[in-house]
């Protein structure tokens, strides 16, 4: 019984949250020709001059793959509980879909391990974009034979480390693999396909996603929980008035022209077992042929929902239905992205993906790109990137707070790594990387999150709601 006078306490975070970081085998590993690993389709877009800023690539990058133990001391020093990473299918088998590589497979086996050791839980992701250069020469996602070329890969990596690892993402970020890398051509493969080419790449990710999903829920030696990472960003009302919210929530998930960008293009067939009907109207002759059976292998149970967001479009309801942009303030906060800070976008996007899918959200990816160094003092000072982080978690306490399930928190990224066509320009890591000489520096933002943790965000300011939207 509490009376008057005892503290309020207010919950934060769920006992159980997960409190990572995240990374990608491409951007950090290097190692690109060590241990048997064959080639991706990344290796050969960096190859290409003008593709990537300055000609840089992954093939050295952080040296994870050299260093990884190092890696994981400083996950362990700065007080993580779980990280996500990627397993490079190329690694484990070279050319996609032949031998197995037991060098590939070992190196993932021992970094698990080593995470265990240091108290920290694996969650793995089986593709962030580094997709086996030979089977690029098979067709690649065109082929109709990709969805059993993936399922096999999972299948083998499922095999390995199911015993210990339990948490799972399939696909991260199937927009900007398929949108970047098959229908703008700014990623790898650098491919520039027709709507009705695209919508055939999509639609065999989705079927590779079912098909993993199913032999995730088989094979595992140990009861998985299974996410599907999404890039989002969310609209957020101009302002809490039950109309606007209205169009933010609507405006989130619908499409105004065919497109892969659409969140919902991919998560109504794994959740609900069926394209959306506005996107099947606008890809009009162009939508994949697919059949029952197809909706029903994509449609298989998922656990939860992992979303990319680091910033999002406020929106108001305009005339006759329509929603309207409304422009954030010129000069505002941005990062060296230039993304704009909306910190709201990780209240409202948790809150609509619930609504709509029901299923309890993790924050695969949320963070800033900075212009860090190292300073005199021999310290790395980023007091922005603290702010940003600060103010976004604000908003993810309030989505906890309101009763939406968020499971867990994954800052991108531990590292500074290779930022994709970017190369090395844009610095997110907690911890600063030279790429010389690969030495890490732990950033003032790493030891702020540390405590962060430690606190289970009890730390973090309480603003009312609509301050923490006016502070920025
Ligand atoms: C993505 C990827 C990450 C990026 C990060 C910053 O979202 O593009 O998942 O690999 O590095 O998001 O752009």
């Amino acid at each position: 019984m509490s009376s008057i006078s005892d503290p309020i306490v207010i919950p934060g975070f769920p006992d159980n949250f997960k409190w990572g970081a995240a990374t990608a085998a491409y951007q950090i590993e290097g190692g690109a020709s060590s241990g048997g690993r064959g080639p991706s389709v990344w290796d050969m877009l960096c190859r290409q001059p003008g593709r990537v800023f300055e000609g840089h690539s992954g093939e050295i990058t952080c040296d994870h793959f050299g260093r990884w133990k190092e890696d994981v001391a400083l996950m362990k020093e700065i007080g993580l509980n779980s990280y996500r990473f990627s397993v490079a299918w190329p690694r484990v088998i070279p050319d996609g879909d032949g031998a197995v590589n037991p060098g590939g497979l070992s190196f993932y086996d021992k970094l698990v391990d080593g995470l265990l050791e240091a108290g920290i839980e694996p969650c793995v992701t089986l593709f962030h974009w580094d997709f086996p250069y030979a089977l690029y020469l098979r067709g690649g996602w065109l082929n109709p034979g990709s969805p059993a070329w993936f399922a096999r890969y999972a299948r083998t990596v499922v095999d390995a480390l199911s015993d210990r690892v339990t948490s799972w993402m399939i696909f991260n970020e199937p927009q900007c693999f398929v949108g970047n890398g098959h229908q703008d051509g700014s990623h790898a493969p650098g491919d520039k396909l027709g709507w009705r080419e695209v919508g055939v790449v999509a639609h065999n990710v989705l079927l590779a996603h079912g098909r993993a999903c199913t032999v995730i829920r088989e094979h595992a030696k140990r009861r998985p929980t299974v996410g599907f990472v999404m890039a989002s960003w969310p609209r957020v009302p101009a302002d809490e008035s039950p109309a606007n919210v209205e169009a933010a929530r609507k405006e989130t998930f619908i499409m105004h022209a065919p497109s892969v960008w659409s969140s919902a293009w991919w998560l109504d067939p794994v959740v609900f077992g069926r394209y959306p009907e506005d996107g099947l109207r606008l890809y009009g002759a162009d939508a994949p042929a697919f059949t029952d059976a197809d909706m029903r292998e994509i449609n298989v149970p998922l656990d939860f929902i992992g979303l990319n967001i680091y910033s999002g479009g406020p929106v108001r309801a305009g005339e006759g239905g329509k929603t309207v942009a409304v422009p954030l303030p010129v000069g505002g906060p941005s990062t060296l992205f230039h993304w704009k800070l909306v910190p709201e976008s990780l209240y409202w996007g948790p809150k609509f993906f619930h609504e709509r899918y029901k299923l309890p959200i993790w924050i695969a990816e949320n963070g800033m790109s900075g212009h860090d160094w190292v300073s005199i003092d021999g310290r790395v000072h980023d007091p922005q990137r603290i702010d940003y982080l600060t103010r976004y978690l604000v908003e993810l306490r309030r989505a906890s707070r309101d009763g939406v399930p968020v499971g867990g928190y994954f800052v991108w990224s531990l590292l500074d790594n290779f930022e994709w066509a970017e190369g090395f320009k844009q610095r997110f890591g907690i911890v600063h990387v030279d790429y010389a000489t690969g030495r890490r520096t732990l950033k003032d933002s790493a030891s702020w999150y540390g405590r962060t943790i430690r606190a289970n965000g009890t730390n973090l300011p309480e603003l009312p709601p609509a301050e923490s939207a006016k502070a920025v």
